[in-house]
């Protein structure tokens, strides 16, 4: 295993920090060197490409962070790349692999409130995530990037891909460059009118509950609610049964994170199966659905009309 960091001293600390045997300032240099079995392409998501080009080149096999492109054209020329070269490329998006959210699905596939009609997926906070990730509020496009990327996703996930998609955007706070407020609306599946409801807008509220996603799913024989805390209610004709999905605890995770730096452990062994040979969830080709989705809803916030798929 080996880091590349175009800093050196930082791939060195990181190195150090996680018993990584070798650093490079080069990445030419490190596939010089090392005997490489995939490329994990973690930088910003300007420099994506040039690592996943770069991968494709060699024939090894590649993991991308989220967002995948800073533009839809971009992420279609990554997949198209991979594809031409006969290269896997995985798409690192681990919001769908949350504890309550694949319970969730669960639910949802078993039937026990039938066919779903219509679905509130809500990422609204008041947690003053630029303290934290100072670069989010220097980004032009940043809530449908940053968090649409994955409740998108979720979305796509739980009720299939979009036949449609209406997208109202604001900006609500002086300091930052992008929208922080989105609201995007899609008919799925064929059936299933989904609202997504996204908000970083630093405004009080009474249940906080950052980084929860808070889901309400109406179907033909019931609804299912994924509420504060981790509680799934499931309400049929039979009444309402409630549980807890807590996500696991990890040292080594933030605790103001926990329900998202948990689910990288599932995503992570899902893409290990996938660069084993098996089935990944999030391949490129995958995830290309998702970042049309983000991009479609920047192009109808522009316009002010729906955008059929
Ligand atoms: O950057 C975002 C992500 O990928 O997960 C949550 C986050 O840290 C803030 O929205």
């Amino acid at each position: 295993m080996a880091i590349y960091n175009r800093t050196l001293s930082k791939a060195q600390t990181l190195a150090r920090d996680f018993g990584v045997p070798s650093a490079y300032g080069d990445p030419e240099e490190l596939l010089r060197r090392e005997k490489v079995d995939f490329i994990d392409v973690v930088t910003d998501v300007d420099h994506h490409e040039v690592f996943v080009r770069m991968a494709a080149e060699r024939g090894l096999p590649v993991v991308c962070q989220k967002p995948m492109a800073p533009t839809l054209k971009v992420a279609e020329a990554m997949v198209q790349v991979c594809r031409d070269a006969g290269v896997p490329l995985f798409v690192n998006e681990n919001w769908r692999w949350q504890t309550p959210i694949r319970q969730l699905k669960r639910v949802l596939d078993s039937g026990q409130i039938g066919l779903p009609f219509r679905a509130r997926l809500d990422m609204i906070s008041g947690f003053p995530v630029f303290r934290n990730q100072p670069f989010l509020a220097e980004l032009e496009q940043f809530i449908l990037t940053d968090l649409g990327s994955h409740i998108l996703d979720v979305a796509r996930f739980f009720f299939g891909e979009a036949e449609s998609l209406y997208c109202l955007t604001q900006r609500v706070l002086p300091n930052i460059k992008g929208e922080n407020v989105a609201t995007v609306v899609m008919r799925m599946g064929g059936r299933t009118t989904v609202n997504v409801n996204l908000a970083y807008a630093e405004s009080p509220l009474e249940r906080e509950c950052f980084p929860q996603t808070l889901i309400f799913v109406e179907g033909e024989k019931g609804s299912a609610e994924l509420t504060n805390d981790y509680w799934i209610r499931v309400t049929t004709e039979r009444g309402t049964l409630a549980k807890r999905y807590p996500p696991p605890r990890y040292s080594w995770a933030d605790p103001a994170y926990d329900v998202v730096h948990s689910s990288i452990v599932p995503c992570q062994a899902n893409l290990l199966e996938g660069l084993r040979g098996g089935k990944a969830e999030t391949t490129g080709e995958d995830n290309l659905r998702t970042v049309r989705l983000v991009f479609a809803s920047y192009e109808s916030a522009a316009s002010g009309l729906p955008i059929r798929f």
